[in-house]
C-alpha cells in the first residue's frame, strides 16, 4: 500500500510535465527513508538532469539504505547525461521500485541488470499499466520509429464539420476550443491541409490562459498554394514545415524558403502519409496533432496511420446530404475494413461532449 501511494506520487510528477519533455519520456522519481519523503523530481526537459538526479540530489545524504520509486527504469547509458542507474548504485540506495520498462535499446533491462548486480533489491511493475499509458507517446516512437498520431476532431451531433455552403466557424463550444489547445501544447507538431490554411487563415498556436508551447505547424500543400501573406508563414510563432509534391514549382519554393519557411519535398507527385511519417520521425517529431479537414484526416485513416481520435460533439444538428462529414476520401467499401477503436473515455465538456477513442491494441 505505502509503495502504491509513493508510486502514484511518482507519476504525478511526471504526468505534470507533459509537452515538455521530447523526445524524452515522462519520468518521476520519489526518494524514501524511513517512512519520510527526502527527494522528489521529474525529468523536466531533454538534455536536462533525469528525474532521479533531482531526486538523489535533494536526498543528499538520507539517500544511503532509502527506497527510490520511479516511474522509468533507471538508465544505464551515457546519453545526454550519465547514467542513472550508476548514481543509484553511487548514492548507497537499498531499494528501487520500478513501474515501467524502458524500451530504449540503449537501455531495454540494462538498467535493471545493473542495480541488481550491485546488490540492490529491485522490484518492476508496480501500477505499470498508469506508467505505461503516461508514456504511451515515447514507447510508440521507440517501438515503431513513427510519431504517435492523433486525430481531432469537432463536429455537430449529426458528425458534420461544416453546414452545405461550408461555413464552419465555430461548430463546437469555447470550453471544447480551450481542451483541444492543451493537446496542442503537448504535441510536437501540428498538422493540417493546405484548404483549412486558404478558408481560415490559422494561427495554429497554443492559446490557453496559462500559456503553453506553439506547435511546430505542418502543412500538407500537394501543389504549394499556401499564399505568402498566411499567417503561418509571417507570424514567427512556431516553425512552419510546408510538405509538397514534386512537381511543386521551383520558385514558389524559393520564395517559401526566404520567409525561412521548411519546405519537405516529396519524392512523389501526391503525399503519401508513411512516407511522411518516417520523414517526420527522423525530424524528432515524436507526437502529431491533426487537426484536418476532412481530405487530410480521410487520407490519414486510408494508411491506417493514427493512435487516438479525439471527437468533441457539439448538440446541434446541421443536416444536409453534402455539408461535409469528419473523414473524407473514398472511404471503404465493406464494413469489415473500417477502422476499428476503442472508447477510453466520455466526458462533458462544457455544452458538448468529447469521445476519446484509441486503436485496438493488435
Ligand atoms: C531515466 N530517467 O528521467 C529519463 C530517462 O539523452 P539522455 O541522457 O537524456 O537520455 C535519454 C534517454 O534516457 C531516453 O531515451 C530514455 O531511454 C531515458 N530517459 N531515463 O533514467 C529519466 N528521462
Ligand atoms: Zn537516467
Amino acid at each position: 500500500m505505502t509503495d502504491e501511494k509513493y508510486m502514484k506520487l511518482a507519476i504525478e510528477l511526471a504526468a505534470n510535465t507533459k509537452g515538455q519533455t521530447s523526445p524524452n519520456p515522462l519520468v518521476g522519481a520519489v526518494v524514501v527513508k524511513d517512512n519520510q519523503i527526502v527527494g522528489i523530481g521529474a525529468h523536466l526537459k531533454a538534455g536536462q538532469a533525469h528525474a532521479e538526479v533531482h531526486a538523489i540530489n535533494m536526498a543528499g545524504e538520507k539517500a544511503k539504505g532509502a527506497t527510490v520509486y520511479v516511474t522509468l527504469e533507471p538508465c544505464s547509458h551515457f546519453g545526454k547525461t550519465p547514467p542513472c542507474a550508476d548514481l543509484l548504485i553511487k548514492s548507497g540506495v537499498k531499494r528501487v521500485v520500478i513501474a515501467s520498462t524502458d524500451p530504449n535499446p540503449l537501455v531495454a533491462g540494462k538498467g535493471i541488470a545493473k542495480l541488481k548486480e550491485a546488490g540492490i533489491d529491485v522490484e518492476v511493475g508496480l501500477l505499470q499499466k498508469e506508467a505505461d499509458e503516461l508514456n504511451e507517446v515515447f514507447f510508440h516512437y521507440m517501438s515503431t520509429g513513427l510519431p504517435y498520431v492523433t486525430i481531432k476532431t469537432a463536429t455537430s451531433l449529426d458528425g458534420k464539420i461544416a453546414t452545405a455552403t461550408l461555413e464552419s466557424k465555430w461548430i463546437t463550444s469555447q470550453e471544447a476550443r480551450l481542451d483541444a489547445h492543451t493537446y496542442r501544447h503537448q504535441h510536437d507538431a501540428i498538422l493540417v491541409g493546405v484548404n483549412t490554411i486558404l478558408k481560415d487563415d490559422p494561427e495554429l498556436t497554443t492559446r490557453l490562459p496559462q500559456g503553453g508551447k506553439n506547435p511546430i505547424r505542418i502543412i500538407l500543400d500537394t501543389s504549394l498554394r499556401t499564399p505568402l501573406s498566411a499567417n503561418v508563414v509571417n507570424d514567427k510563432a512556431a516553425p512552419t514545415w510546408i510538405v509538397v509534391g514534386c512537381n511543386a514549382e521551383r520558385e514558389k519554393v524559393a520564395a517559401m524558403e526566404e520567409k525561412q519557411v521548411e519546405i519537405i519535398q516529396m519524392p512523389t507527385e501526391k503525399i503519401d502519409i508513411p512516407t511522411l511519417l518516417k520523414i517526420l520521425a527522423e525530424k524528432g517529431i515524436t507526437s502529431l496533432f491533426v487537426e484536418g479537414g476532412a481530405q487530410v484526416n480521410g487520407s490519414f485513416i486510408k494508411a491506417k496511420a493514427v493512435q487516438q481520435v479525439i471527437t468533441y460533439i457539439a448538440p446541434k444538428i446541421i443536416g444536409g446530404e453534402s455539408a461535409p462529414t469528419s473523414f473524407g476520401g473514398e472511404g471503404i467499401e465493406k464494413l469489415s475494413e473500417a477502422l476499428e477503436l476503442e472508447i477510453k473515455s466520455v466526458e462533458k465538456i462544457g455544452p458538448d461532449l468529447k469521445i476519446v477513442a484509441k486503436r485496438k491494441s493488435t
